[in-house]
């Protein structure tokens, strides 16, 4: 069976190092882990990427058509920015699962609109990383509807 990948996108790699009362204490590593248990108990296998570069998330969104079961994207920033991420995820088929850490439409106005959630078939935010594991569940059921 194809992957569920899961991407995270720009400074998310510094999670568990900065702002705890925002994103917790998890480490990507941590958030990663979580993401391919959550994975295995549902009877898929989750592909893990980040990083910190618009062209990169796309590359890999492009690579998913054929080759991943469902995306599972934080997008990170870009969610406020990227008609390209969008674009990209329009292009993939299967199942696309949004996932936020924080509540953004508690935050900054800036944050409360999303170019992602026009794609996305669920948007999680404001539950942590525990965020992930609804979002590969979520993910996991759409797969299974076929
Ligand atoms: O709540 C989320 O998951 C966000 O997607 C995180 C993004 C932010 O720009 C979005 O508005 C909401 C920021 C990720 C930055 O992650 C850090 C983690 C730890 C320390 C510093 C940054």
């Amino acid at each position: 069976m194809k992957p569920i990948l899961v991407l995270n996108g720009p400074n998310l790699n510094l999670l568990g190092q900065r702002e705890p009362e925002i994103y917790g204490r998890e480490t990507l590593a941590d958030v990663e882990e979580l993401c391919r248990a959550a994975a295995a108990r549902l009877g898929h296998s989750a592909l893990c990427r980040q990083s910190n570069r618009e062209y990169e998330l796309i590359d890999w969104i492009q690579a998913a058509r054929g080759e991943a079961a469902a995306i599972v994207i934080n997008p990170g920033a870009f969610s406020h920015t990227s008609v390209a991420i969008l674009d990209a995820l329009n292009a993939f088929a299967g199942p696309v699962i949004e996932v936020h850490i924080s509540n953004i439409h508690r935050r900054e106005a800036f944050r409360h609109h999303s170019y992602v959630s026009a794609r996305a078939d669920a948007v999680i935010a404001g539950a942590g990383v525990q965020g992930y594991e609804f979002a590969i569940a979520r993910a996991a059921a759409l797969v299974g509807r076929g």
